[in-house]
């Protein structure tokens, strides 16, 4: 009980949960790894929140307030009245006023999700019934992503997040992520840098993040793509410069792209052709 209660509390002060992945009786964000994932929550928490919690408080005044007020004891005769031009344009004006004044930082918000700036490093993430697979095309590396079935678990790794090939991704450095799927739509989120996109076949959409610190982030497949979708997690890995350089040269030798070759041949045929 004490247990549950802690993390309650836990939740309720915002950024307080110093995990990069969900936790048990979670109720706020993952703690925030990107700047993108940082005004997120900052709108969340000093815009959304507070409206939210005055328009309820108001509302229920209102309501308690008529309750006793006009009950039927103490007012025996009902008003007829059922016009009254000034609250009606109040109870218009203020809402219109209040979506503005969300409007604003909601957009700047957005449009900064939306451009993105010279990409440091570039994946490819592929969605597939029910995996992920990525690329790294400027590296020449290809792998899938499995998550890892629960009694093959090591200590210390999530249960249904924890995956056998993770993505790893220098910190501080602006990750640019192509996505798209094969089969059904899926989408690629990973909570902590405030990420998420629909994977579309057929075509790239595309995101980008640059993760503040190190660690192992976790995220997961966010559309209903069929029996498996709970089973198509996303583990990323935020490590320093070099130790994501050593992973590079590791990658390249395990997971080399085998065609890359064939498509240089044929990409010669096609003009010798022309
Ligand atoms: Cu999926």
């Amino acid at each position: 009980m004490f247990k549950k209660l802690t993390y309650i509390l836990l939740t309720l002060t915002p950024g307080s949960v110093l995990s990069n992945e969900p936790k048990d009786w979670q109720l706020g964000f993952q703690k925030a790894a990107s700047q993108g994932m940082e005004d997120i929550v900052w709108f969340h928490d000093y815009m959304l929140l507070p409206i939210i919690t005055a328009i309820t408080v108001f509302v229920l005044f209102l309501l308690l307030y008529t309750c006793v007020r006009y009950r039927a004891s103490k007012n025996k005769v009902a008003s007829t009245t059922s016009h009254n031009t000034l609250i009606e344009v109040l109870w218009t004006l203020i809402p219109c006023l209040i979506l503005i004044v969300m409007a604003v930082p909601s957009f700047k918000v957005l449009y900064s999700q939306d451009t993105i700036p010279r990409a440091d490093v570039t994946i490819k993430a592929v969605g597939y019934q029910w995996y992920w697979g990525y690329e790294y095309p400027d590296e020449n590396i290809i792998f899938d992503s499995y998550m890892v079935d629960e009694k093959d678990l090591k200590e210390n790794q999530p249960r249904l997040l924890t995956v056998d090939n993770e993505v790893y991704v220098p910190v501080n450095k602006v990750v640019k992520v192509m996505i798209t799927a094969n089969d059904v739509l899926h989408a690629w989120a990973l909570p902590s840098f405030g990420v998420k996109r629909d994977a579309v076949p057929g075509r790239i959409n595309e995101t980008w993040f640059k993760a503040d610190r190190t660690g192992t982030f976790y995220g997961q497949c966010s559309e209903l793509c069929g029996i498996k979708h709970a089973f198509m997690p996303i583990t990323v890995n935020v490590v320093t410069e070099e130790e994501y350089k050593k992973w590079l040269e590791k990658a390249k030798v395990e997971f080399a792209k085998k065609d890359l070759g064939n498509n240089i041949k044929l990409a010669k045929k096609v003009k010798e052709i022309r």
